[in-house]
């Protein structure tokens, strides 16, 4: 039998094997290409574990999506679409098209259809495929919320003002979010030293990457008042003249203000306006002589003491004041809230307090709006309903405020302990105090807002709050430096589920967020909690 011969059947059967590897190994490699979206197989793709806020839930689902060059744009919200893209071109420099309403999804499509009904007001829905990206969304702003996620589940490049190499991959899979309390703010003090509008709008930006929806601008104090009220024009020309340490300060005229409240609208944050009283009110009785008891203006004061300043109880001119001013806040303010202060009157006694608080409170509720104050206004009585009462001692009972909480305030949690961005973070921080004691990020996300306060647990706690006093915070860099790293850390407690709490997780993942604040130059504390990337 020729070798051809004695071998055929042995050589067929070789063939036939071969030929099943070879088909087998090209099935695999196809099937693993599929899987794996564009490009060569890769191991399945889990979430990155970089979210912060921590979102209610993820589910990898082995792909990967790559933004393409001529990806396409699509969303039902004008305005988010515009955000997104925006970002997007500048750091990809790609067209990306977009288009609002469009009846066919982009490549990257934000829908209010077809969303979850638990996503609520401000969640979302987001599923990454291997073609592409869609959020789905009840409202608007849980569009602008599944934005942020997509943005954090893009390499931090992503956030660069110019354009960056990519590949622009993301994990495929699908999140569903939506936030633990309502109420996720960040206060800004304009008294103690001014700031333009350009530098809020900068830090409304920088906010609303971690999903805050409430500006806090505490607009007047005994250093200073900064927007302009037609009723009393002397205010801020007179009383805005000045600043913490003797500088030129400055005031918001009204367009001013509108034009910071449309610009947190923009990014979903609804503004409350501050007037304090009756104490911390030094730069108002220096622009009116009567609205002082003794008739006489005390000097403009740039020094840092606090609750030596009192309105006059007993005069009717200062109810008159209190309505006008209020009054035209009222006006400009969309949101629901007007914060009256309330902190620290020392200057007040305890009976003109309450009936100081009682008349103000009347005020408010007269031009439509809710209380809000420090939970100091709980010492004068239970506040009108709809009201929120701000903590921010150091104790962990209020006695007044829960029995407020207990009759239906909601609270405001701001322990100056553990969410006060004006404390140092070591005692080498430069810009700061310590008097609330030294925060890094461990301690301002070392709490539960819902299970902090004796009696105030559950339903009567409406969120969190992360307050800047600017007494030694002058430029744009020192509010970047006190608010980054540990504003993340209240945004996370005020949207994430508690039983995502992680010190170590929370640890990981906001050292994935330092690459995205170097690209877009917040200048961060690299606290020494905290794993930094390199070169981040
Ligand atoms: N307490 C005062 C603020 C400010 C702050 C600085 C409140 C409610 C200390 N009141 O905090 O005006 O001076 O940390």
């Amino acid at each position: 039998m020729s070798r051809s011969a004695a071998s055929r059947p042995v050589l067929r059967r070789l063939f036939l094997r071969r030929l099943f590897v070879v088909v087998l190994t090209a099935l695999g490699l196809v099937c693993a290409g599929l899987s794996s979206g564009a490009g060569p197989a890769t191991a399945a793709s889990a979430f990155p574990d970089t979210v912060v806020p921590a979102p209610v839930s993820e589910t990898a689902n082995g792909t990967t999506f790559t933004l393409p060059a001529g990806a396409t744009l699509t969303s039902d919200d004008a305005g988010t679409g515009g955000y997104l893209a925006g970002i997007l071109r500048a750091s990809t420099g790609y067209a990306l098209p977009l288009t609002v309403g469009a009846t066919s999804p982009g490549t990257i499509a934000l829908s209010l259809s077809g969303a979850p009904a638990t996503v609520g007001a401000e969640g979302y829905q987001l599923t990454v495929s291997r073609t592409g990206v869609l959020i789905q969304a009840q409202q608007a702003a849980g569009l602008f919320h599944g934005v942020q996620t997509l943005l954090q589940l893009l390499p931090g490049a992503v956030m660069s003002p110019t354009v960056q190499p990519g590949p622009w991959t993301v994990a495929g899979g699908t999140i569903l979010d939506y936030p633990r309390f309502g109420y996720r703010g960040a206060m800004l003090d304009l008294a103690r030293h001014f700031f333009t509008v350009a530098q809020v709008e900068r830090y409304v930006d920088e906010l609303a990457l971690y999903k805050i929806n409430y500006l806090h601008l505490h607009l007047s104090d005994d250093q200073g008042w900064r927007i302009a009220i037609n009723s009393w024009p002397n205010l801020a020309v007179y009383g805005g003249s000045t600043e913490v340490g003797g500088g030129p300060g400055g005031y918001w005229t009204q367009a001013d203000y509108s034009a910071v409240v449309a610009y947190a609208a923009s990014r979903f944050m609804t503004v409350v306006p501050e007037i304090d009283m009756p104490g911390h009110t030094n730069a108002a009785l220096a622009s009116y002589a009567p609205l002082n008891c003794n008739g006489v203006a005390p000097s403009l004061y740039t020094g840092t003491n606090v609750g030596f300043s009192s309105l006059c109880v007993s005069l009717p001119l200062t109810y008159t004041f209190v309505d006008q001013v209020l009054g035209e806040l009222a006006a400009l303010t969309p949101g629901p809230y007007l914060h009256i202060g309330g902190d620290e009157a020392s200057s007040t006694s305890a009976s003109d307090y309450a009936t100081f608080i009682g008349k103000v409170e009347q005020i408010v509720t007269a031009h439509g709006k809710s209380v809000m104050g420090w939970h100091n206004i709980a010492d004068a009585g239970t506040p009108p309903a709809g009201a929120q009462a701000q903590f921010w001692d150091t104790t962990t009972s209020a006695p007044n405020l829960a029995a407020a909480a207990a009759n239906g305030t909601k609270v405001v949690m701001s322990p100056a302990n553990h969410a006060y961005l004006d404390m140092k973070y070591n005692h080498r921080t430069k810009l700061g105090q310590t008097w609330a004691g030294l925060i890094d990020v461990n301690t301002a996300y070392g709490w539960d807002p819902g299970n902090y306060l004796t009696g105030v647990t559950g339903s009567e706690v409406a969120g969190v709050e992360g307050p800047l006093w600017t007494e030694t915070i002058v430029t744009s860099a020192d509010i970047d430096y006190m608010a980054f790293p540990r504003l993340p850390a209240l945004a996370e407690l005020g949207w994430s589920p508690w039983s995502t709490h992680s010190q170590t997780a929370f640890d990981a993942r906001l050292g994935a967020q330092g690459p995205r604040w170097k690209a877009m130059g917040v200048n961060y504390y690299h606290s020494t909690q905290i794993s930094w990337p390199a070169g981040s």
